[in-house]
């Protein structure tokens, strides 16, 4: 039987991916392209909703695929590509902007919180159609899974509506689909605000721990991480959201329970358990951090691996788009 159909994403915004992206969706990825037939996409055309370097950006697109893979996507298992190199995407996005109704994109809370931020005379209409073009990913390749944050729940909410709305028009053509929401415990926060999210928007780089950094710059950032006074090692979310984060990032990272940690951490100080999850995180990062490096090195490798799986990408995506063109009486080639 064939398995069910997966689609998820990452924006190449930065160097480097942090350990918020690497817990709460790259972790995740890897171990659901086992049961899934996965899609993973390094969203370029996102990315430039708000200003890049073009320099920067091309680097940044090799770097997160570098990444994902020395995570361990495995490109044999799973499709992944970059969005520019399939150009159904932006031609889907285009006809899902004419489906999709001016209030309706206008409540999407990230435009809200986004153009808030750069202000919106310098908000481009790149970042208020930014919705559609992820519905698109989505659809092309009609995907039933889509595991994001809780941050991306709104827009695989309005993927569902506009793949209902098109069935509805003009005969069933997109299957709908669901958004896969990480637990609770996925969440990772700040070092140094941690009831902030861990984020590489953050204002200062002190609270993110960053996969290819220094170990010992992440190893020196876990160790002045905010706690409290209390002086006791537990979970408690509310009273202690330094010591739960690190819990959590050790519970995650070392396959470890809270209650297993609490344990062996009682009566001790807060140094000791910063020294163990320092340790358990410079681990998981040590080996990623050599893999990219090494992929890195040989980037017209790299690129023919993107551009094998871009054509099987296309494959299907460009099926879908042909579907759609069809139903709407839109004349293709
Ligand atoms: P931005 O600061 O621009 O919002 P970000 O650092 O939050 O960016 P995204 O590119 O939005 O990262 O997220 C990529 C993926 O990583 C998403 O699936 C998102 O849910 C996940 N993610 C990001 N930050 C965290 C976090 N702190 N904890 C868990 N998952 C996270
Ligand atoms: N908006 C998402 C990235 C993204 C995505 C997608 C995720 C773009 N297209 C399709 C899942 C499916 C983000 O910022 N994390």
């Amino acid at each position: 039987m064939s398995k069910p159909i997966l689609f998820s994403g990452m924006q190449p915004s930065s160097d480097s991916l942090h350990l918020g992206n690497y817990i709460g969706a790259l972790s995740q990825w890897t171990q659901m392209q086992e049961d899934f037939d996965a899609f993973f996409c390094v969203v370029n055309l996102h990315a430039i909703t708000v200003p890049q370097d073009p320099a920067e950006l091309a680097q940044r697109t090799r770097a997160t695929a570098a990444q994902y893979i020395a995570a361990g996507i495995d490109p044999q298992k799973s499709t992944l590509f970059v969005q520019s190199h399939v150009s159904a995407h932006a031609e889907l996005a285009w006809v899902l902007n004419t489906l999709t109704g001016f209030g309706e994109a206008s409540r999407m809370t990230q435009f809200k919180d986004k153009s808030q931020r750069y202000g919106a005379d310098s908000s481009s209409v790149g970042l208020f159609t930014y919705p559609m073009l992820m519905a698109a990913d989505i659809l092309l390749y009609n995907a039933e899974a889509v595991p994001v944050g809780e941050d991306q729940r709104q827009h695989v909410e309005l993927t569902r509506d506009l793949a209902q709305r098109f069935n509805s028009c003009f005969g069933d053509t997109f299957v709908v689909p669901r958004a896969q929401i990480q637990k609770e415990t996925a969440k990772i926060f700040d070092l140094q605000n941690p009831t902030a999210k861990m984020s590489k928007s953050a204002d200062t780089e002190g609270g993110l721990l960053k996969v290819l950094d220094e170990p010992k710059a992440n190893q020196k950032k876990v160790m002045r991480a905010v706690t409290d006074d209390d002086m006791t090692i537990r979970f408690d979310r509310e009273a202690k959201p330094g010591v739960s984060n690190l819990l959590t990032i050790y519970q995650v990272l070392g396959d470890r329970t809270i209650e297993s940690l609490e344990t062996e951490f009682e009566g001790r100080g807060y140094g000791d358990l910063k020294k163990a999850v320092a340790e358990v995180v410079g681990d998981t990062f040590t080996p990623v951090k050599q893999r990219t490096e090494e992929l890195l090195s040989d980037p017209a490798e790299l690129d023919r691996l993107l551009l094998g799986a871009a054509d099987r990408a296309n494959e299907v995506a460009q099926a879908t788009l042909d579907r759609v063109y069809d139903a709407m009486g839109i004349l293709r080639r």
